[in-house]
């Protein structure tokens, strides 16, 4: 049977229609019930050792594209859909979205499953299947509010396995449920995503908004992901869904272990358990208990093959994103572990003095980066200048202990999703113009460089951003009912929200090129601002700059002098599925962190790679783009990590004196509650950011503001080089390969998991 008699079979029996008389809908329910059955005919990906990868988040956006490409039918579906009057693109806007992550080390770990299937070795992803997962963002009065995200539907990419665990906390008993995801490699086999449901989980906990009983935990572990990417949470239903994930986890690799055979005392030998971020840790002290007291082992032996099975990957810096949970909540809720920590800790103090390096604090807080330090085999960064970091400063007294256990994996993107799927225009190009070797081989790319003065092929990656930026263009419309002209320069910054990244020093910027036209000097082409953020419910300063940029963005839009020369939008909802979108139609990426603080970000790496031209500090990866295409290929400014190190170690950061000095800084950052601001703004939101701003600026906004903005004015300034531009945007993609997942995979394959 061919494809199209397949589907026309199907929609007959789902719908008892044809292809040609479905709704979009059924369309979609059809086509992912084909994708499904023909995923399920793919080989398991085998071999004698498999990669466990632990994360809280996977963002896996939707699947159907990238699916279908990896099972390489995309086109020829593409084909029988259009004869049948049907458009694929369409039909895939369809697909929800799922919401199981937050942002960079959701998204990563997506990447990740993507390029381990890929790359044909055996790996599965083990997760947690929140209901209604990160909120969805709505703008109200220039402010964000938070609604839950009903993303899973009654045909879904979801399986239930059939298999159910049971988990114990100190004061209950709860059942789990596996649904498991295919994961298909491009033009490989299978591995799974396990995602771990509760049984008795009860939707209708939820009332307004978000909120629900915290306290019924038998009921709401798994309906939300905890929407904070930054601060400790302090929250016990944080731990009990870290728990709920470990201990399934924990049962679930037990059990293939014995089902291959495996004697658990060289449990090494055929599994690596990948801890993504501390939030899986208590998989390490649970290994154990498990262990010693089911399978008769010695406390000895547990805790020499889990160390020597578990690695750790540390996503920041940043101190209050590091988990340190007090001893007394993981005695209300893992009373069990409880004995176990203790003696890990106790196992530490006995051989280190250093306070800095125990795991059990002088205030009994448990650290949970030391348990996997101690008790882990590798720790790694996830960016060259990140690691250096690590090693230096942040957890320099483990690196002293433990030199051979840390390691950099320098973060990456898969590029079946960040470009044959979101730019398939681009993809066509680079088939035509270097071969297709670059979708097997990222570093076939920089065959693009022997192109470098090829007008044809210039003209040509200029034209696709044309229509990438008049699709998106579109779509803004139709969405945020804002017109874009498509003759601008597109300058993009979409990520979270949080301070150190900045968004208020782009805000700043804008504010200053908006008084610039307001005096006259207007620009000579109009320049489109975009942004994309979702700020944590909680995080106060990150919801007061998500207002001033809707504020401003009335402001400018709205002003007949300013906004054929300027607009500012912000997007509702940022998600992989409108980053798709965003990505391929920048020209300016900005990547604008507090150098040190960004540990890597990867959508610099996307942008890249779809042409854009990142503007950015040397922070994160940016440094390592920055060494793939030279000065001349990219724009860094602002203060080095090491002066920003030192500024926070002499603690000789002053933010007000840089207002002071400089009348364009005061200009700006006054307009933030001055009459126009406020009249249409709210004062309170308005006059705690500039108080934030003047009296703290804790992630030196300031500081780097006027480089910034003599950078970006030159960035404007060369754009109108059309020449010098598109010899920047061909560089940027051809030298994008180092940053493939597929090479990020294969260097924690050699380095750390040892697989095939
Ligand atoms: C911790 C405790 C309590 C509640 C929540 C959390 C929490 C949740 C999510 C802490 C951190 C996160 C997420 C961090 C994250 O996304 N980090 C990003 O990881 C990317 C992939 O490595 C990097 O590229 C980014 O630089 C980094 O910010």
């Amino acid at each position: 049977m061919n494809l199209e008699q397949q589907l026309n079979e199907l929609t007959g029996k789902m719908y008892g229609k044809t292809i040609a008389a479905c709704t979009e809908a059924q369309l979609y329910n059809s086509v992912l019930q084909m994708t499904k059955e023909k995923m399920a005919e793919k080989p398991v990906i085998g071999g004698k050792k498999k990669v466990y990868y632990i994360s809280m988040e996977f963002l896996i956006g939707k699947l159907l594209s990238n699916n279908l490409i990896n099972l390489g039918i995309y086109e020829e579906l593409e084909k029988v859909l259009a004869k049948n009057g049907k458009s694929l693109s369409v039909i895939e806007e369809a697909e929800p979205e799922p919401s199981l992550g937050n942002g960079g080390l959701g998204r990563l770990a997506a990447c990740f499953l993507d390029s381990i299937a890929s790359l044909g070795l055996p790996g599965d992803g083990i997760g947690l299947n929140y209901h209604y997962g990160l909120f969805k963002q709505v703008f109200q009065e220039h402010l964000q509010k938070a609604e839950k995200n009903d993303w899973i539907e009654e045909n879904s990419w979801l399986t239930d396995t059939g298999i159910r665990f049971e988990v114990a906390f100190g004061n209950r008993k709860v059942t789990s449920v596996l649904y498991d995801i295919d994961v298909i490699g491009y033009e490989n086999g299978c591995n799974k995503l396990h995602l771990f449901d509760l049984e008795s989980v009860d939707e209708e906990l939820v009332k307004k908004g978000i909120n629900f009983d915290k306290e019924a935990v038998d009921k709401n572990l798994t309906l939300f992901l905890y929407p904070d990417d930054s601060d400790e949470a302090g929250n016990l239903l944080r731990i009990y869904q870290e728990y709920f994930m470990v201990s399934n986890a924990a049962q679930l690799i037990v059990r293939e272990l014995k089902e291959k055979g495996c004697d658990l005392h060289h449990m090494d030998q055929y599994a690596a358990i990948q801890i993504n971020d501390t939030h899986p840790t208590l998989v390490i002290p649970e290994l154990i208990r498990i262990l010693t007291w089911e399978e008769g082992f010695t406390i000895e032996d547990a805790v020499k093959v889990v160390s020597k099975t578990c690695a750790y990957t540390n996503h920041t810096i940043l101190a209050e994103a590091l988990e340190k949970w007090p001893l007394a909540y993981l005695e209300k809720v893992v009373p069990q572990l409880v004995p176990i920590i203790k003696e890990l800790s106790a196992r530490v103090a006995k051989k280190y003095k250093d306070p800095k390096v125990q795991i059990i604090d002088e205030e009994k807080r448990v650290h949970m980066a030391h348990i996997d330090i101690h008790y882990g085999y590798s720790v790694n960064g996830v960016a060259a200048i990140h690691t250096d970091i690590l090693k230096e400063t942040e957890l320099n007294c483990f690196y002293q202990l433990y030199p051979e256990k840390f390691n950099n994996k320098t973060n990456g993107i898969t590029f079946r999703r960040w470009l044959l799927s979101c730019n398939r225009e681009l993809a066509a190009l680079l088939t035509e113009t270097i071969g297709d070797g670059y979708k097997k081989n990222a570093d076939e790319l920089e065959k693009l460089l022997a192109k470098k003065d090829d007008e044809k092929v210039l003209l040509a990656l200029e034209d696709i951003k044309k229509q990438k930026k008049e699709a998106l263009a579109a779509y803004i419309l139709e969405k945020e009912g804002v017109r874009l002209d498509t003759n601008s320069v597109f300058d993009i910054q979409v990520k979270r929200l949080h301070e150190y990244k900045r968004q208020q020093m782009n805000a700043l910027y804008i504010i200053h090129k908006y008084l610039e036209i307001k005096d006259g000097k207007k620009p000579v082409r109009p320049m489109t601002f975009i942004f994309g953020a979702k700020a944590a419910p909680a995080y106060v300063i990150a919801q007061d700059i998500i207002h001033l940029l809707l504020v401003m963005s009335e402001i400018i839009n709205k002003d007949p002098e300013v906004s054929p020369y300027m607009k500012l939008v912000m997007v509702e909802n940022y998600n992989v599925s409108y980053a798709e979108k965003l990505i391929p139609a920048c020209d300016i990426s900005e990547q604008i962190s507090l150098a040190s603080k960004e540990a890597s970000g990867t959508g610099n790496m996307k942008f890249m790679l779809n042409g854009a031209v990142t503007l950015g500090t040397s922070d994160g990866a940016n440094v390592e783009i920055h060494e793939l295409v030279g000065d001349e290929n990219i724009y860094i400014f602002g203060q080095d990590s090491d002066t920003v190190i030192s500024h926070y170690a002499k603690a000789d950061y002053v933010s007000r004196e840089y207002y002071e000095k400089s009348p364009v800084i005061k200009r700006a950052v006054d307009f933030i509650v001055g009459k126009k601001a406020l009249a249409v703004g709210k004062k309170e939101n308005l006059q705690r950011l500039y108080r934030e701003l003047l009296n703290k600026d804790w992630f030196m906004t300031l500081l780097d503001l006027e480089d910034y903005i003599a950078v970006k004015d030159k960035v404007f300034a060369d754009y109108e080089d059309r020449e010098k531009w598109r010899r920047m945007m061909l560089v940027n993609i051809a030298r994008a390969g180092f940053f493939s997942s597929d090479r990020t995979i294969a260097e924690y394959n050699r380095d750390i998991w040892k697989l095939k």
